[in-house]
């Protein structure tokens, strides 16, 4: 039985103030939190819903040094696009702040201050890139140089977005500084660091026993950082935007923004109630709930919580992090940088009134689960067929026949048939199957059920056709439209948290004063003799040419290495042709595993080989392999790469070499490393 709550605290990730808000975004965030909170809020819940924007960290910067403006004009500019557009989508924050507001600063500075004077922080000392030109020490992302991985050019820092590796920036062939060209210099700084691996037993304890009913996605990915073990996490920056850090002689450093930004929830909560925040955050009868996508779970389920652990005076943790996966656009990532996306704020502008469309569809194809896609053809589908002829269709036919045949005026419910029966005793089934979605982060679902009820009004209307029974039977008619304005009263009350745009119109259609939860599933809320008001259409057609401006719109901006398919298949070249078959039980022979490489150096007297000794999670074993003209041995050291463990010992120059690296060659013949998405533990089974 579920714990109840006095109060609900529900947060929503803090977009960065470097761009407008997309639909990835909102199908991944603000769309299942607002729905939640809404529905929340119909239950009588005591709910706060948190959101604010994020400013800091070097995305801002970035964008600031690329429109030439200072990063204070970008926040400003995009802090006020996104809070405009999320209000005009309907997203109900209690407050949308921002994070370089004089409060967060006061609030993160405080936060960071207490900690490092209780000692819970380690300082330590690194090599960082230093531009003498521009006197500044280089984040990741103002590091640029080839790629050690692809040799494409410009590739960051942190990644390169061409084979899209995670690089460091000591990886970069040839770096450059991003501020001056210049070649940047190594230099020593100081930063403060969270030891995470200090909370790793609490972390293991709180998540994998005491929250095993956490979304697979993030139980998942949070298992497979404890299990990789977690290392100490910076938590400052050699940069001049943002919180700076509160400690003597830390000039030029600030909070990194994955430390600062969380604090952003507590920020804007102290600016929405100065008086009263500590109880929504200090208080066991607080359920506080993050909304977030999937990028952003280890900063929630595992830094952030180490963070209020450390802080202690009684913060709560999050009670869930519902975390949604990625939504594509047109089968490729949605790309800010690349201007790959469906901007809300110019969707709402191309498609006035239509702001619980697109609720509708974000809602219906969310990457709950799994990452999905948004096509134009499927939101135009999506409108025509399910709201416009469903939804639509339905209440405005029971509306226009409420008028034509009862002057607009509830008519009672008569003798009561089978069919009448059934149906009306179908709506507290829906209304229960919303409720359990609803209450476990299931959207998709829930909206699913509440369109069944959509469904099921329609199909009664079809089936009872009472337009062929006004000459004859007025009294059955009377029933008839009595039912359906029941059903039609109870998708005002089930749509609510999903459309509210949608159910304000339906509300007003059949004067309704109140949309209450629990009146939902009751056969009653119209009484005979209420008056209605006139039919207005809930949902308008979308045309074709409407969502063909928005394909040539799109293509228009089309990545070139996101060409559609065919285009990529001429461009690359035919494959090798495929070896003979080889028998299920010929593959389970082979015992291929992920391991790490400890140590590396050349084979003497040979240009090719590379002796590695590599830790296989079952023993520490060398391997020789030909791989020395496209890897050094200083890029080799700590990669995790995956091996045929079980290939017979071979002799190669003297050393027993005991394995096989899996390699992938490239079109250009390059061989390149062949490794796991993301770091598994040593010795995991690869079939
Ligand atoms: N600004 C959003 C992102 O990673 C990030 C969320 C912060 S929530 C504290 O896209
Ligand atoms: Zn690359």
């Amino acid at each position: 039985m579920e714990k109840s709550y006095k109060r609900h605290l529900v947060t929503a990730a803090l977009p960065y103030a470097n761009g407008a808000v997309h639909i990835g975004h909102l199908a991944g965030v603000y769309v299942p939190a607002d729905i939640y909170v809404r529905y929340l809020r119909m239950r009588g819940k005591d709910v706060r819903f948190i959101c604010g924007s994020d400013e800091h960290g070097v995305p801002i910067t970035i964008k600031a040094k690329q429109q030439n403006s200072t990063p204070q004009e970008v926040v400003d500019k995009y802090h006020l696009i996104i809070k405009d557009s999320f209000e005009r989508l309907g997203i109900s924050f209690d407050i949308y702040s921002r994070t370089s507001s004089p409060t967060h600063h006061k609030t993160a500075s405080e936060f960071f201050r207490k900690l490092y004077e209780e000692g819970k922080f380690i300082e330590k000392e690194s090599e960082q890139y230093y531009d003498e030109v521009a006197n500044h020490f280089l984040a990741d992302r103002y590091i640029t140089g080839t790629c050690p991985k692809c040799g494409a050019e410009n590739a960051y820092g942190d990644q390169c977005e061409k084979c899209g590796s995670t690089l460091s920036p000591n990886e970069l062939i040839n770096p450059k500084s991003a501020l001056s060209g210049n070649t940047p210099v190594l230099k020593k700084t100081s930063h403060w660091y969270l030891p995470l691996d200090q909370y790793e037993p609490w972390l293991k304890e709180w998540i994998l026993e005491q929250h095993k009913e956490w979304k697979v996605n993030v139980y998942g990915q949070c298992k497979s950082w404890l299990d990789g073990g977690l290392q100490p996490r910076a938590v400052s920056r050699d940069l001049d935007w943002g919180v700076p850090v509160p400690v003597e002689g830390a000039e030029g450093k600030v909070l990194y923004v994955w430390f600062d930004a969380p604090i952003g929830y507590i920020s804007n909560t102290i600016e929405l109630m100065p008086d009263d925040w500590e109880k929504w955050w200090k208080s066991e009868d607080t359920k506080l709930v993050h909304f977030i996508g999937k990028d952003n779970i280890v900063f929630h389920c595992i830094v952030f919580p180490s963070m209020l652990k450390a802080y202690g005076d009684g913060y709560i943790l999050p009670e869930n992090v519902p975390a949604n996966e990625f939504l594509n656009l047109e089968g490729n990532k949605i790309s800010t940088s690349r201007n790959w996306a469906v901007w809300l704020h110019e969707y709402l502008d191309e498609f006035p009134g239509k702001e619980d469309v697109l609720r509708y569809v974000l809602c219906a194809n969310a990457p709950e689960t799994k990452d999905n896609d948004f096509t134009w053809k499927d939101f135009q589908t999506r409108n025509n067929s399910e709201l416009v002829a469903i939804l639509g269709n339905f209440v405005n036919r029971a509306v226009v026949l409420t008028h034509k045949y009862f002057k607009g005026e509830v008519p009672s419910q008569l003798h009561l048939r089978e069919i009448d029966e059934d149906t009306l005793a179908q709506i507290p089934v829906i209304k229960k199957n919303i409720e359990e979605s609803l209450e476990n982060y299931r959207f998709r679902e829930a909206l699913k059920e509440a369109m069944n009820l959509a469904r099921l009004g329609n199909k009664y209307l079809t089936e009872t056709e009472p337009w062929k029974l006004a000459a004859t039977d007025m009294e059955r008619v009377a029933t008839i439209m009595n039912v359906s304005l029941q059903i039609c009263a109870n998708l005002a009350i089930a749509f609510d948290p999903f459309l509210p745009h949608t159910t304000q119109k339906l509300s007003y259609m059949l004067n309704m004063k109140s949309r209450n939860w629990e009146d939902l599933g009751l056969d009653s809320i119209l009484h005979p003799g209420h008056k209605i008001n006139e039919a207005r259409l809930l949902f308008e057609k979308i045309e074709d040419i409407a969502i063909e401006a928005q394909l040539a719109k799109l293509d228009a901006t089309r990545p070139s290495e996101a060409a559609p398919a065919a285009q990529a298949e001429e461009a690359t070249p035919s494959a090798a042709p495929q070896k003979d078959e080889c028998t299920y039980d010929e593959f389970m022979k082979m015992d291929i595993r992920t391991a790490t490489v400890l140590e590396a150096e050349r084979v003497p007297k040979t240009d090719k080989l590379l002796k590695l000794t590599i830790d296989t999670g079952i023993d520490t074993r060398t391997i020789v392999s030909g791989i020395a003209e496209y890897y050094t041995p200083e890029e080799m050291i700590g990669k995790q790469i995956c091996i045929l463990a079980n290939l017979a010992p071979r002799k190669i120059k003297g050393i027993e070499s005991k394995g096989m690296i899996l390699m992938a060659k490239e079109e250009s013949g390059n061989m390149r490393i062949v490794t796991p998405e993301e770091r598994l533990l040593n010795g995991s089974t690869i079939n």
